[in-house]
């Protein structure tokens, strides 16, 4: 089986601002960043003219659209920032971006070793940040089908093959090793023009005896444990 150093490889392409679940799980280490984990936007909102201003450790990036077919294009990812999940003697990277109507993720690699991950999301649409997942949160999972569930976790009856309403990348990892997301603003209920700050947890798991969490140490269950992420509202 053909083993890379994922961060290293991407950062060939996408400039990798990769930053470990370890980095980020505290503010204690704010010394250590990288720069990509202090980031803030700004920008005027059109309706009222009042500065919309979102701070967050971690910031997702304005870029392109992306096809979410599975493999890294390295055009459709430029300038996307990227977090590391560590499992086992590896990790799995998590580039995210958004193209002005999409949250874009793509996870890569989810098989190594023998082991493999299905990704899952989790959205915390506007970051009110409750105990207990909530009705307005999401989850997202793809393994040979699309499954996803606003106010609940797990939803498994609802999966499908091809969810209209959002992109991913179902069916056995391919030889891309990647699976990748494109989930509309509007479904998710995100206003970029009021808001621009999101709850954000990312997982990957063989659903068995495997799972590993971004932020580290964040508990899928709690919204208030996941990360505040600033969405780039440059567009
Ligand atoms: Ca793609
Ligand atoms: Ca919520």
């Amino acid at each position: 089986m053909m083993r890379t150093a994922p961060c290293a490889l991407l950062m060939m392409f996408l400039g990798c601002s990769s930053t470990s679940a370890a980095d980020t799980d505290t503010d204690t280490d704010a010394s250590t960043s990288t720069g990509s984990e202090e980031s803030s936007t700004a920008a005027d909102s059109s309706s009222t003219g009042t500065p919309l201003v979102c701070e967050a450790e971690t910031m997702i990036p304005a870029g392109a659209a992306i096809d979410a077919n599975g493999t890294i294009d390295p055009l459709e990812w430029a300038g996307a920032t990227v977090v590391a999940i560590p499992v086992q003697a590896t990790e799995v990277n998590v580039i995210l971006s958004h193209d002005g109507a999409n949250l874009n993720v793509g996870f890569q690699p989810l098989a190594e070793g023998g082991l493999i991950m299905f990704p899952e999301l989790y959205i915390d649409p506007m970051n009110d940040k409750s105990v207990m997942f909530g009705a307005d949160d999401w989850w997202f999972h793809t393994d040979d089908q699309e499954c996803g569930a606003q106010g609940m976790l797990d939803a498994w009856p609802g999966c499908v093959d091809d969810n209209p309403d959002w992109d991913s990348t179902p069916g056995l990892v391919g030889p891309a090793n990647a699976v990748e997301y494109s989930i509309p603003f509007a479904l998710l209920g995100i206003d970029l023009s009021t808001s621009c700050e999101i709850g954000l947890a990312l997982r990957v798991t063989n659903t068995q005896t495997v799972a590993e969490i971004w932020p580290a140490e964040s508990d899928r269950n709690e919204p208030v444990t996941w990360a505040t992420v600033a969405l780039d509202t440059s567009l």
